[in-house]
């Protein structure tokens, strides 16, 4: 029988267009040094803490030294100072261990440390981005509510001006690091019904994060909610600089972007193991590989990574030129999270039973996907976007 003890990583990175020559220099390097961490640190644990729905805490130290939270910050601020192509590679690691740890990532860096930067004054900048590039404290990111998700303008978390302070009421769901953030960028309306962002703290009186439990995806990333009973925030604590949904939509942009990337790296493991295991199997006497249905699936599964990483790529270099559209972000980030799921589903065929079994990342992989194709915008969200964008109707509403 065709066995494989669980963590043992033989991912080999395949590329059919040579798209690596798009790459400079300092990205392959950022890349090899993820790969080796993701291979060395996370691909030997993770499926014993998916299979327990607990968070690996002991890698966010790692992430850290990675250059995981903040590569787009300057380094003065923590990040890395470095370009959107190389956060792209650096999330497209991480998936290719797993989308939780991916998730934790992107949290910390497009939806806690990027709307701080952009939206923050120095102060807070000064006080929080340091703290959050080293993994010293982990953020979370609250926008969707219990009865708004797709339509987060409808959101009911409200805080009123008591002169020295506001009162913050409501409550947020599904929100990624909750159960362990140190601080949370939280959405809310004022008194005139104008969102903006605060940052909430751990320890204050009524502020509460409860895990979120029973999920069949993301095991491996902590979610929870985000609950707050007459929290007095520091008036310090409001972002000065971002005001209405395009504040949190824009951290939005920023973070699909790295989805869309970091989906690539799910399917080049799916394709990869899948690939190995082909050319292994033996059935009626010859390797699995062999035969014309299995190598449809394999000519697919790489055309359609080809496809996406040409994608990801050309949206990096837009988003690098401060060009890209959120429309553009919002098509590379549904395409290629439906690459990858549709990849998972395929490669999972090509494992037969054992493509069930942890013993290989799959089945991982295709339970993260569907998280990762309904948060940060649904699959159909993305394709309104789409339409409205080619047709300036919008069809929301
Ligand atoms: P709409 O009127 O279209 O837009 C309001 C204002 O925002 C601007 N805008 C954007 N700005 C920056 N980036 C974007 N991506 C933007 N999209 C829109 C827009 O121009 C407008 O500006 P202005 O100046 O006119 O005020 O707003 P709407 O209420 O009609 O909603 C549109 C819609 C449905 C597309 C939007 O609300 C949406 O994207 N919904 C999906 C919600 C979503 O993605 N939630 C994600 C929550 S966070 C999360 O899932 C984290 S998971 C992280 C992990 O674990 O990895
Ligand atoms: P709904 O909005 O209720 O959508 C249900 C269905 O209706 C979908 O198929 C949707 O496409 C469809 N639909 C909705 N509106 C329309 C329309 N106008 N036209 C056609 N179809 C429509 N949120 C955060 O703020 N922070 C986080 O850190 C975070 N982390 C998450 C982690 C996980 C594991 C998950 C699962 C979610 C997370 N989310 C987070 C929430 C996520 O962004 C929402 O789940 C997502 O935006 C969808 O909202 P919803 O689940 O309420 O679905």
């Amino acid at each position: 029988m065709h066995t494989k003890s669980v963590g043992q990583d033989k991912f080999q990175a395949h590329d059919h267009y040579w798209v690596d020559e798009l790459l400079t220099e300092e990205h392959r390097l950022i890349r090899e040094t993820v790969r080796a961490w993701v291979k060395r640190e996370v691909s030997p644990v993770i499926e014993d803490y998916a299979q327990r729905a607990a968070f690996p805490k002991h890698l966010i130290k790692g992430l850290a030294e990675v250059g995981a939270f903040g590569p787009t910050i300057p380094v003065q601020y923590g990040g890395q100072g470095l370009d959107y192509i190389s956060y792209g590679i650096i999330m497209q690691e991480l998936e290719r261990g797993d989308s939780g740890i991916r998730s934790t990532a992107s949290v910390q860096s497009s939806l806690v440390m990027y709307p701080i930067y952009t939206y923050g004054n120095e102060a807070q900048r000064m006080k929080y981005l340091p703290k959050l590039g080293s993994g010293e404290w982990m953020g979370s990111f609250g926008l969707t509510e219990p009865n708004h998700g797709s339509n987060p303008s409808g959101m009911t978390t409200h805080f009123e001006d008591k002169g020295d302070h506001y009162l913050l009421n409501g409550s947020k769901m599904w929100i990624s690091n909750a159960p362990f953030c140190d601080v949370a960028v939280v959405w809310a309306k004022d008194e005139a019904g104008v969102i903006r962002g605060l940052v909430v703290e751990r320890g204050m009186e009524g502020f509460t994060t409860p895990e979120t439990h029973g999920k069949w995806s993301l095991r491996a990333s902590a979610t929870g909610e985000l609950v707050f009973d007459n929290v007095r925030v520091p008036k310090e604590n409001l972002l000065p600089n971002g005001k209405g949904l395009k504040a949190p939509l824009g951290c939005l942009s920023s973070a699909r972007f790295g989805i869309a990337w970091g989906a690539i790296g799910a399917a080049m493991d799916c394709y990869d193991s899948a690939l190995r295991y082909s050319l292994e199997r033996i059935q009626f006497d010859k390797p699995i590989g062999g035969f014309q249905l299995t190598q449809k699936k394999l000519a697919e599964m790489i055309t359609e990574i080809t496809k996406a990483q040409l994608l990801a790529w050309r949206v990096g270099v837009l988003k690098n030129e401060d060009r890209a559209t959120p429309a553009q972000i919002s098509m590379a980030k549904r395409n290629n999270v439906d690459m990858a799921l549709h990849i998972a589903r395929e490669a999972r065929q090509i494992h037969g039973g054992m493509g069930i079994t942890g013993e290989y990342p799959i089945m991982r992989h295709m339970m993260n996907l569907e998280s990762v194709i309904t948060y940060e915008g649904t699959h159909d969200i993305h394709l309104l976007i789409t339409g409205m964008d080619v047709t300036g109707i919008n069809a929301f509403k």
